[in-house]
């Protein structure tokens, strides 16, 4: 049997282990992003190691996620890393250059290359043919030091595209309709290759848009293979060379395989509150529209902004909408700017926003309370917006424009426009100026540190007991962004006692107070939750924060994969329950007792967890590899240098 596109990256990259699908396997890295909200602490965790200059091919540093600078946090942190980055090989995409899977799309992706990004969607890159994959700063520091990359070797399911989409549906709908079919849950493990004949009837800022919400499905990433499509993006960025042709055998085998008509596919929203919670936009056609959010690392490429400037032109947005528009990159914001589709933006109402990722993390246009926002974005989750009460819905850069005009949510091909097509250019306009390369004098270099930046705690080694109480239980689907806000205390990622005040702010405000006193008591904490625990961001402060609160493991039905990856580097068990319907014998503030723990992982024995005040003994589960066993033992990576870098 042939080889699929993925296994051919994968076996091109292996460093440990075979390639049996759930089996711990090691690749290398050949590039990596990250973000500033990730990236302080990612390279506060890279100086610690020691290493002079990053091992990779290349490493690029973004600052696009808080650039908001109320107060002097954000400022200093972007000094920090501009000049972390200048000392230790990296290159430096300035605040204004563009959200980073944006710019790395257009200037720095290549196919067949491994991206290791501090993001969640930095999949955004197998849109161009790369295996990009999501991880904790933690492993993205580790990557910059030379280090593999640990992952269960994926599944790999082949979605098979036939047919080509209808006018007024596009890109967007396509990964709605997915993730109608196969949800947010019960992905991990997978990784989705795009196959078939419809692949050539989609642009690759098109194909970006699907990989990158593939990271709602919650798989390891999406890959699209490398044609002539991306062959001409890449010549209009003048970066030809960087092509290789890359596709899977004509008798490759797949796990499962899913077909998909393009030609069936209608505009859809994702409902509020969360992006599976998908409907055709006909069913809710007619609902009242408060704001309209054109951007992010989904929505925001020059084909997007092209398309919603078409449609505008020569029309104004209803009063009762306010309506935002924020370019994904600088260079999308000056090639519209240039063709003077940015004024037919402007013309019709729209507030332009900087080139970052604002109003999707919370970061600015907070919507009023119980308003409707449509939103190109990826993730609807309640309060993620800014505002609890909010409804959000994701929808395509047509159905968006389509509620900024009418003021309702309305089904683009309602509005009886003819389809503005939009066409690739065959030359983008390329100005690299906002993208630092790294010093060639690091000695020369001092790395600024303000006083917001703090040093990442490290873990105590796993108790051989854990006795503590539930200091939290909740249910499914729990995001990060419920465990650690973002928007407004994004400013405090490089400072974690002051972060950790706001563990599971929106949920239980009490809780960090709470988990601190416990932890001076003496007493240790655990959290018990549902399906899915840790879905949405790469955030590994969602582990760093509980660890520093004195949370020594979290029980719960499933966990999403790159957050139980960063409790793991953080020291913290993930364990789920043996069976499911133990989850109701566990309750809030219950004091418990799990036995053996350090002997239990060395032997691989059943976990059971006795409930000291149900009276009840459950049995808990398990699944380390030796690798991550020992790091658990440690207390963390940072008290593993084996882990490291190889
Ligand atoms: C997000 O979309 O939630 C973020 C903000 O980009 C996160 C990263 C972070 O929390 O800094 C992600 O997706 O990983
Ligand atoms: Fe930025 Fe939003 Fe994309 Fe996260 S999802 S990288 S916050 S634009």
């Amino acid at each position: 049997m042939g080889v699929n596109l993925v296994y051919k990256i994968v076996k091109s990259h292996l460093v440990e282990g075979t390639l049996e699908p759930g089996s711990e396997i090691a690749i290398r890295i050949d590039q990596t992003l990250t973000q500033d909200a990730t990236g302080t602490m990612a390279y506060l965790q890279f100086e610690a190691m020691g290493v002079p200059r990053v091992r990779t091919e290349l490493s690029v540093s973004y600052v696009d996620h808080n650039t908001l600078q109320d107060g002097f946090e954000n400022a200093d942190d972007h000094r920090y890393l501009q000049t972390v980055a200048a000392k230790h090989g990296i290159y430096y995409s300035k605040a204004g250059n563009g959200i980073c899977h944006q710019v790395h799309l257009e200037r720095f992706g290549r196919p067949g290359k491994t991206l290791l990004g501090s993001d969640s969607h930095t999949p955004t890159g197998g849109g161009i043919g790369m295996l990009a994959i999501g991880a904790g700063g933690l492993d993205v520091a580790v990557a910059m030091g030379g280090g593999p990359f640990y992952l269960a070797c994926p599944k790999v399911v082949k979605v098979n595209l036939t047919n080509k989409l209808r006018p007024w549906v596009s890109a967007k709908d396509v990964i709605l309709s997915i993730l109608r079919m196969l949800t947010t849950k019960g992905n991990v493990g997978a990784v989705i290759e795009y196959g078939g004949e419809g692949v050539k009837t989609l642009s690759v800022p098109e194909r970006a848009t699907i990989t990158n919400m593939g990271a709602e499905l919650g798989v390891t990433t999406s890959v699209f293979p490398s044609d002539d499509i991306t062959r001409s993006f890449l010549k209009a960025q003048k970066r030809e060379s960087d092509w290789v042709a890359l596709s899977a055998d004509p008798d490759a085998g797949y796990d499962r395989v899913v077909d998909l008509d393009l030609g069936s596919i209608e505009p859809l929203v994702a409902k509020p509150h969360s992006p599976d919670n998908v409907a055709t936009v006909k069913e809710v056609a007619g609902v009242r529209v408060d704001q309209v959010m054109v951007g992010s690392c989904t929505n925001s490429s020059y084909r997007d902004l092209m398309l919603v400037a078409s449609m505008l032109k020569g029309k104004k947005i209803s009063p009762e909408v306010s309506f935002g528009v924020a370019p994904g990159s600088r260079q999308v914001l000056e090639m519209i700017a240039g063709n003077g589709a940015l004024s037919d933006i402007i013309a019709s109402g729209a507030r332009i926003l900087e080139s970052t990722c604002g109003f999707c993390i919370g970061a600015g246009q907070a919507p009023k309370t119980d308003a409707v926002s449509i939103r190109t974005s990826n993730r609807n989750f309640e309060g993620r917006s800014g505002t609890r009460s909010a409804k959000v819905y994701l929808a395509s850069p047509e159905t968006a424009v389509a509620a900024a005009l009418t003021g309702v949510i309305t089904d683009p091909r309602d509005l009886g426009l003819s389809y503005p097509g939009i066409t690739i250019p065959t030359e983008f306009r390329i100005d690299d100026s906002m993208i630092l390369p790294p010093s060639k004098d690091p000695g020369s270099i001092t790395v600024y540190r303000g006083p917001n930046i703090g040093d990442p705690p490290k873990g105590e080694p796993l108790p051989q007991t854990i006795q503590g109480v539930v200091a939290i239980k909740v249910g499914d689907k729990i995001t990060t962004d419920h465990i650690m806000p973002a928007g407004p205390r994004l400013k405090y990622r490089s400072n974690i006692p002051k972060y950790a005040e706001f563990v599971f702010e929106g949920v239980d405000p009490g809780f960090s107070k709470k988990a601190l006193e416990n932890k001076k008591a003496g007493v240790h904490n655990i959290i018990v939750a549902g399906a899915s625990y840790g879905q949405g961001s790469s955030r590994e402060h969602a582990a760093i924060c509980p660890m520093f609160l004195g949370v020594k493991a979290v029980i719960a039905k499933s966990f999403e994969r790159i957050h139980a990856a960063n409790l793991v580097n953080f020291g913290i068990l993930p364990l789920t329950f043996a069976s499911d319907a133990d989850y109701d014998s566990v309750n809030n503030g219950d004091r418990i007792e799990i036995a053996d723990v350090r002997k239990a992982l060395e032997t691989g024995k059943t976990l059971l967890l006795a409930g000291k005040t149900s009276g009840k003994t459950i049995a808990l589960k398990y699944s380390f590899s030796a690798r991550q066993r020992d790091i658990l033992l440690a207390g963390g990576m940072l008290n593993y240098p084996k882990a490291r870098t190889k």
